[in-house]
């Protein structure tokens, strides 16, 4: 309905005119209006910041939130009963030694039937406080037991997915001084048999060469208008025959680790690189049925996708600032194909130079026909 219509008509209230405006204000759309997001959940404010995305062979979903938004509250991971649609507490993050909190940030079901999470430390310490965690499910009640450590020393530790009985996972911070502001991330990928009892720990990054954890490292020439934002490897994940794309949070360098035997990868060798088309990379997922990834793109509010024969990339969806209570995006950081459909959580913590630009208290998921 057009505003001149409904202030000509005289049957609306100036009240509910005014109301009508708000909710109809223009936000500019780009895509397909079949992959229009919608609503799939909103959360109160015991889940003011949610991450990551993963789900069980049931379709339970379990989704991550470091709450950091509003620290009166817990970091959490939640879970959605796919039989009853309900959210709930599956547990809290185990509280970090060094900083008091937990905050579980990326988050993947592991081929033991554990669940195992990255815990960020890096907004409350960047003292090598963050770790991956393993929440130790009891395969009869399918409930939390116990949560371990298993990796040690991360900087900001982000994605995490498992290919052949390893875990593999990016560290989006080095933290060193280099030439230009230049950023490296890192990806690890540590086998479960170094993990089975026992922990292990990162090498400092002053020794990352020598570390024998690590695949490879991204590298990010910060952009301009996003403050000086360096951050390195983000989303993260494995196509059909074991190639890695992972891409880079600061500017949306996009890089592929080619799988050359067992065990074994290439060094990241960039598959993209033109901020102007694509700024900021955060969670990304392997859509097997079309052989593309899916990407969270932060900074412009947008669900591209990289198709992985035709080496191209293409848009799905993206929108302007919003609040997201309509269900459009707000700052997405994670897909996840789940049931055929995507959903996608929206970060909602805005950093400069994204389209993004207040952490609201409407903290959402989105939901797309694929
Ligand atoms: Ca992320
Ligand atoms: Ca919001
Ligand atoms: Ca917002």
């Amino acid at each position: 309905m057009k505003y001149s219509k409904l202030f000509t008509t005289g049957i609306l209230s100036a009240a509910a005119a005014v109301a009508m405006m708000a909710c109809d204000a223009k936000v500019e759309t780009k895509g397909d209006t079949k992959y229009r997001p919608t609503l799939f959940k909103q959360f109160g404010d015991v889940v003011n910041l949610p991450d990551g995305l993963t789900q069980d062979a049931e379709g339970n979903i379990f989704m991550a939130a470091p709450n950091l938004i509003d620290k009166n509250y817990a970091g959490v991971v939640m879970k959605r009963c796919v039989k009853t649609g309900k959210w709930s507490v599956f547990c809290a993050g185990a509280i970090s030694p060094k900083t008091g909190r937990g905050c579980p940030m990326g988050i993947e079901m592991g081929p033991d039937g554990n669940l195992y999470y990255c815990d960020n430390q890096y907004f409350l310490s960047k003292d090598y406080a963050s770790r991956v965690m393993r929440v130790v499910i009891d395969p009869k009640t399918k409930e939390a037991l116990r949560i371990e450590t298993v990796v040690e020393n991360i900087k900001l530790a982000n994605a995490i997915r498992f290919y052949d009985d390893a875990l593999l996972f990016t560290d989006t911070y080095f933290d060193m001084t280099l030439p230009n502001n230049v950023g490296l991330g890192g990806i690890y990928r540590v086998p479960l048999a170094d993990i089975k009892d026992k922990s292990v720990s990162l090498l400092k990054k002053e020794d990352y060469k020598k570390d024998p954890y690590l695949l490879g490292v991204t590298e990010t020439i910060p952009l301009p208008h996003r403050g000086g934002d360096n951050s390195g490897a983000d989303g993260l994940c494995a196509d059909k025959d074991g190639n890695l794309a992972v891409g880079t949070f600061g500017s949306g360098r996009f890089y592929t680790l080619k799988r050359t035997g067992k065990a074994t990868w290439s060094k990241p060798e960039l598959l993209f690189d033109d901020p102007a088309k694509f700024p900021c990379c955060d969670g990304i997922t392997y859509d097997a049925k079309n052989n593309r990834v899916i990407i969270a793109d932060s900074e412009q509010n947008a669900i591209r996708t990289w198709d992985i024969e035709k080496k191209e990339l293409g848009l799905l969806w993206s929108n302007g600032d919003t609040d997201g209570a309509d269900g459009l995006l707000d700052q997405p950081c994670e897909p996840m194909i789940w049931q055929g459909k995507l959903v996608i959580v929206n970060f909602d913590m805005s950093f400069p130079g994204l389209i993004n630009k207040e952490n609201d208290k409407i903290h959402t998921l989105s939901i797309m026909d694929l």
